[in-house]
């Protein structure tokens, strides 16, 4: 399993130092090498241990890309931390096998290191579309994208390129060349943003071109950023980056926006814009879902006697039991305070009846750690068939029959008038 760093430095306080911060940061233990010649033992022995090296370049017995070529050749890639500031040197480095250059001088350079490494971990869970039709061209940038641990799909034109598309709608980045036969370039990028958003899914515009305005015309057809071919590598890369990182800035909005805070559940502004057109599609075809709204019974009183982190701590646990009892298809939200609310099915009335019923009395036989006590709680559920009626109607009478099975004695689910 490659979950180790090859820290390759002679300074040894100081490669510990960044072991130490990466270890805290990804739980990777972290070998530390003084010299190359334990480099290369360490290499030699492990090198399938090694998710990626950490090296300095500076090294009194080998010239400065020897210690990179040997890394590589084991497999690994590298990324440069040193203080030698040589700009033939680092594109000479670019073109081997690294990921990245960092100055050592600069105050904080270890933590730019911690939060590179990352982001090369969070690049393992990106899909990346290749588009372009010179084979040799698509290798060399899916080579370097693959050095940067990103899932990389290839095609040879824009008409290739939306079948994958259509097939992985996770595909986060889009890096198209602009001149290609059957579908241009620019044609893609605005077939593309037909069906996705700036904000889904990015894409870098590569071209040799000398037509006049290309890099406009391709921006206005809703690229995110445009490379003059040929380029250089680390700036493609940082490229690459700053397009993703809007990208995940742009998904943790929509999570922070659709979610609430404590439970992690979603919120009840999501929950109305997602109901609606489940409701339709339902109605359409002639299926029914069930609607249930539950509320903690004497809530209060748990806040009363351990205190609104006791409070709290219920509210995650009950949560985490509704996500946990429903499908990842269903929809449980968190309307507000200890109120919550489940949409499921396609289901019938005694089906969901019995799921609610299995709910309730899992809700009341958890026994929810906090401080040296166990916190007993029960539910109480309202529960109504949607048939056509409208969000609101169907919130409406669910919450009638939470109200009569609160007043029926709580710890109940109520399912008719
Ligand atoms: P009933 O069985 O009739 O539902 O009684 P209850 O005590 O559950 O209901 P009530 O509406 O009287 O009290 C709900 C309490 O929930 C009051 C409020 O302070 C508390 N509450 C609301 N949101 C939160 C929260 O996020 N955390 C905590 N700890 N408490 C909350
Ligand atoms: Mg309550």
């Amino acid at each position: 399993m490659q979950n180790q760093i090859l820290i390759v430095h002679a300074d040894r306080d100081f490669a510990k130092q960044l072991g130490g911060e990466v270890l805290k940061a990804y739980k990777m233990p972290c070998q530390l090498a003084t010299s190359t010649d334990q480099a290369r033992n360490m290499l030699d022995a492990y090198a399938d241990r090694f998710y990626l090296a950490i090296v300095d370049v500076d090294f009194p017995d080998v010239c400065e890309t020897d210690i990179v070529d040997l890394i590589s050749e084991a497999g690994v890639p590298s990324m440069v931390l040193t203080n030698v500031k040589n700009a033939d040197l680092r594109r000479k480095l670019f073109s081997k096998n690294i990921v990245d250059y960092w100055i050592k001088e600069y105050g904080s350079s270890t933590s730019y290191v911690v939060s590179a490494i990352g982001q090369l971990r969070r690049n393992e869970d990106v899909k990346v579309l290749v588009v372009d039709d010179s084979t040799g061209f698509r290798r060399l940038v899916q080579h370097l994208l693959i050095r940067k641990k990103f899932k990389v799909l290839e095609a040879e034109n824009g008409i290739h390129a939306l079948q994958l598309l259509m097939e992985h709608r996770d595909v986060r980045l889009i890096v198209t060349d602009y001149e290609m036969p059957q579908m241009s370039g620019f044609q893609l990028v605005r077939e593309v943003r037909n069906h996705f958003g700036k904000h889904k899914i990015a894409i870098l515009g590569l071209s040799s071109s000398e037509e006049h305005g290309v890099t406009a015309k391709l921006l206005k057809a809703g690229a995110n950023d445009f490379l003059k071919k040929p380029f250089e590598v680390e700036e493609f890369y940082c490229r690459i980056d700053q397009n993703l990182e809007i990208i995940q800035m742009f998904e943790l909005i929509e999570e922070t926006s659709n979610t609430d805070f404590l439970t992690k559940l979603f919120n009840r502004k999501y929950f109305f814009e997602i109901c609606p057109p489940m409701f339709q599609r339902a109605a359409r075809d002639g299926q029914t879902y069930a609607l249930a709204m539950m509320d903690i019974d004497h809530f209060k009183k748990v806040n009363d006697g351990y205190g609104h982190d006791g409070g709290d701590e219920v509210l995650r646990k009950v949560a985490a039991k509704l996500k946990q009892q429903f499908r990842p298809q269903d929809l449980v939200s968190r309307f507000g305070g200890e109120e919550f609310c489940v949409v499921f099915g396609p289901i019938d009335h005694d089906a969901a009846l019995a799921k609610l019923e299995n709910l309730r009395i899992a809700i009341a036989a958890m026994a929810i750690p906090f401080e040296k006590a166990n916190i007993q709680i029960t539910m109480s559920i309202g529960m109504c068939l949607s048939s056509g009626d409208s969000v609101e109607e169907t919130i409406r009478t669910a919450d009638q029959r939470l109200y009569l099975a609160k007043n029926g004695g709580r710890n109940r689910v109520v399912a008719r008038d």
